[in-house]
């Protein structure tokens, strides 16, 4: 596999099998289910229409997979009840051996949000929004999973409609509550985002933002980075270093995009971006990358929902395998030497490399099948699900996840 002789590839091998034995990456449970855009929804009979169908395809990736042992969880769409759930999603953290992840509050879906929950200029709806972060606080607490991951979708769509300064104020009150009810070992994730739905100003729009929210609410508060969150031209991985800088990254939400956020399955359009922000990542010292969280963040409108999160896993490790295989030492002393060419052709040549073959043997010394993907199709899994759920979605309703 490289370029000078055997000693160099076991090295590389032993590289590639240590980056595999501790990359672990978190599977959305949205992700499982029919969506769509606004435009419209393809139903796949297929997919899953509950929780405990989620927990099933994300047993099923993980075991084809040995990446996957947490599922994201989105309170109102897996939580309907809220911590009265609680116990059920425990029985089916059992029954699939599959542990809940982050907790998602989901803060953009009710009428009542439609001027915003944290930001909104109506103590009374604020309240509204704080009472549910807390419960999701305590849901995490009761599952013991670590992150409450926060996306606040609030903005505003004409120029001199809201206040952005007061709305500062509002959401750092919030998100102060928030902070203090955190459990010894609970995290809080701001993400940020741009645009949409908001489409004039976003209250969260940017890392900065996102940065000096997560300060100003305490030492639990990171920052989340969803790489589709991003403006064309931004150099996401140079976002990452500075956050990793500040001790202020908390994790990412992974997916590609060509336009904006797109949602589409991580390394489809631009693996090298992923490569990149991985570089960051293993480049940094222990301490650093210590509970730096991986999860997928994908909607899968057209293809297959099982295949493309297997995709998603599968594609993840590799370019992590490749970012591992980077000379770092290396690259350092060419980088500060401004050797650019070599120092270019260190960083590039671990691109470039063909891991597979190495993380085939991985998996089949791990007894994991070599081949996700084939042995998803092999397995009948993708039908025996469509048998058994097919009717239900048929009848499904337009909901968005
Ligand atoms: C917002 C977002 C957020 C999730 C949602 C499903 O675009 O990235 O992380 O809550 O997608
Ligand atoms: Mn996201």
């Amino acid at each position: 596999m490289t370029t000078n002789g055997a000693g160099a590839a076991e090295r590389d091998a032993k590289k590639i099998w240590d980056a595999l034995d501790s990359f672990r990456i978190e599977v959305p449970s949205w992700g499982f289910a029919n969506t769509g855009t606004r435009f419209g929804k393809f139903v796949q009979g297929g997919a899953a229409t509950n929780t405990e169908e989620k927990f099933a395809d994300a047993s099923q990736v993980n075991k084809l997979t040995g990446a996957s042992p947490t599922v994201a969880l989105h309170v109102l769409w897996d939580l309907p009840g809220g911590v009265a759930d609680v116990p059920a999603i425990q029985g089916l953290e059992q029954k699939y051996g599959i542990k809940a992840g982050g907790i998602n509050p989901n803060l953009f879906q009710d009428a009542e949000y439609k001027f915003g929950s944290i930001a909104n200029p109506s103590a009374e709806i604020r309240e509204v929004a704080l009472k549910h972060l807390l419960d999701s606080v305590e849901i995490g607490k009761e599952l013991g999973s670590k992150d409450v991951s926060l996306w606040i979708a609030d903005g505003s769509n004409y120029p001199g409609t809201q206040s952005v300064r007061r709305r500062i104020e509002w959401m750092q009150e919030i998100l102060g509550k928030t902070h203090a009810a955190l459990g010894p070992d609970q995290r809080m994730l701001v993400e940020y985002k741009p645009f949409e739905p908001a489409f004039y100003h976003t209250d969260i729009a940017d890392w900065g933002m996102a940065l000096e929210l997560a300060r100003t609410a305490g030492p639990k508060a990171k920052v989340l980075v969803d790489t589709g969150h991003h403006y064309q031209g931004t150099n996401i991985e140079q976002i990452v270093a500075w956050l990793l800088h500040l001790s202020a990254l908390g994790g990412f939400h992974f997916n590609d995009r060509k336009y904006a956020d797109d949602d589409l399955t991580l390394g489809s359009i631009d693996p090298y971006q992923l490569f990149r922000i991985f570089h960051e990542i293993v480049s940094a010292s222990p301490q650093e990358r210590e509970g730096i969280a991986f999860m997928i963040d994908q909607s899968h409108n057209l293809k297959g929902k099982m295949e493309a999160m297997i995709q998603s896993v599968v594609a993840a490790q590799e370019l992590y395998a490749k970012a591992s295989l980077i000379n770092q030492d290396k690259l350092a002393e060419l980088q500060d030497a401004c050797r650019l060419v070599e120092a270019e052709e260190c960083f590039r040549t671990a691109f470039w490399q063909d891991v597979r073959p190495v993380i085939r043997e991985w998996r089949a010394a791990r007894g994991l099948p070599v081949d996700p993907l084939k042995a998803l199709g092999e397995s009948g899994y993708v039908e025996k699900v469509t048998q058994e759920r097919g009717s239900k979605n048929a009848r499904s309703v337009s909901s968005y996840a």
